[in-house]
């Protein structure tokens, strides 16, 4: 079965912006399906931190040096391009982070502290990554917080039947727009509408839903979103924790330092403006302008066809690994493509995950094996961990075909 012509991206050409795509691994072309863990970063990006390292490497917002100008206005450039990429009202409402987990971190710490108190209520869902717990459980023995849980329906769905009655009297909803185990989206404006109407903040964590659709804080309705560069086409080491001005404003600093402040005396300090504020220390500068370029880079190829590309090729997945295994094989999560991003959970046989990511391994196949940071999930779902195959833009049938036929083999290897 081939791609339709409905799908708008030519997988073949974008792999080409990809060095590391060119590679090969114990002498077969390299299949990667690991995307939700990380992706792979095209040429573009590496050029342009390259480039800030050859020619205005340099602190920024300190020196007022020609180099230092540079690079102080190539990193607020590229804060303009995510602040733009996600419609932000305001460069202030863009906090980098070292990842979306240290947003999530930032606004359990900041705002969380300053406003949550023994017996406030914070709702979670069952699908939530780690990062979207602990920071909150952290908080939960520190003061004492009620957490309650939204459950999920029978195919990985949240099921929101008591959602008005879990969000009564909450002061805060935290909630995925993607789980990266079920590839579940999440009816985020509903939440969000729901979560204002109890009175409640909303923290959406967008790791899994930014890089692989369009992005529209403003419509969002939420108060914090949290994601990470790294999983669309950009660096590690940078993420984005994107709040509400009002909100940001009032929030007490997370980290201490330079940067951060206004002015410091022996008897105290005052905070610098936003986004600042938030940033202490020399920020990851090459990193933020290679983000800027990962931001162009999906420009370039237009949201509306990742994802458009993305559905037809978890459709391609879904009806060809049926036809194929049958029953052998079982994707976790929503069958139906409009419901679901790129990321297929399995269960294959009886074999371990572990067991299936090593074979497939040997075809060159990269996909993940584990709990996936959701080890409440992996427990609702009676299994200690699932192999993980996601897809991106620079994937197509090939790479499903190369995982079936790499399936297959794991299959037969281990029933001898
Ligand atoms: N999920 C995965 O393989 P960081 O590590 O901070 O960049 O992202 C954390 C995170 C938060 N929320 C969701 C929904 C995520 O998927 C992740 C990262 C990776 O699924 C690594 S565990």
């Amino acid at each position: 079965m081939a791609l339709t012509t409905t799908d708008p991206l030519d997988a073949a050409i974008v792999r080409a912006d990809f060095p590391l795509l060119a590679r090969t691994v114990h002498g077969k072309p390299i299949v990667y399906l690991d995307s939700a863990a990380t992706s792979q970063k095209p040429g573009v990006v590496l050029e342009a931190m390259d480039r800030y390292y050859e020619t205005i490497n340099s602190n920024v917002h300190r020196g007022v040096y020609a180099i230092a100008e540079e690079a102080t206005n190539a990193m607020e450039a590229a804060r303009a391009k995510v602040q733009r990429f996600i419609n932000a009202r305001s460069s202030a409402e863009v906090v980098f982070t070292k990842n979306a987990t240290e947003g999530l971190n930032l606004v359990v710490q900041a705002w969380g502290r300053a406003n949550l108190a023994e017996g406030d209520v914070v709702v979670l869902s069952h699908m939530e990554h780690h990062a979207n717990i602990v920071p909150w459980q952290i908080l939960q023995r520190e003061k004492g917080l009620e957490i309650r849980w939204i459950p999920l329906d029978a195919e990985g769905r949240l099921d929101l039947t008591d959602l008005d009655r879990l969000l009564d009297g909450a002061k805060a909803l935290g909630v995925t727009a993607m789980s990266n185990v079920l590839g579940t989206f999440t009816p985020v404006r509903t939440l969000t509408d729901a979560a204002r109407a109890a009175g409640a903040v909303s923290v959406v964590d967008g790791c899994q839903s930014v890089p692989h659709s369009t992005t529209d804080v403003q419509a969002m309705g939420a108060d914090f979103l949290a994601f990470s560069a790294h999983k669309m086409c950009g660096p590690t080491g940078i993420g984005v924790l994107w709040g509400r001005e009002e909100l940001l404003d009032t929030m007490p600093p997370f980290l201490g330092g330079g940067e951060m402040i206004r002015d410091v005396r022996l008897d105290g300090f005052t905070t610098n403006d936003l986004p600042w504020k938030f940033e202490a220390g020399t920020p990851p500068i090459a990193e933020s302008i290679g983000f800027g370029a990962a931001v162009d880079y999906l420009e370039s190829l237009g949201m509306d066809k990742v994802r458009a590309h993305e559905r037809a090729l978890t459709d391609y997945a879904l009806t060809t690994l049926g036809e194929r295994f049958g029953d052998d094989l079982r994707i976790h999560g929503p069958q139906n493509p409009d419901e679901r991003g790129g990321v297929l959970s399995f269960a294959f046989k009886d074999l371990h995950p572990h067991d299936i990511s090593q074979v497939l391994d040997q075809h060159a196949v990269c996909v993940r094996a584990g709990h996936h940071c959701a080890k409440p999930l992996m427990k609702l779902l009676g299994v200690g961990a699932t192999a993980r195959a996601s897809v991106y833009v620079y994937n197509d049938t090939t790479d499903i075909d190369a995982l079936a036929d790499a399936l297959e083999s794991a299959g037969d290897f281990f029933a001898l």
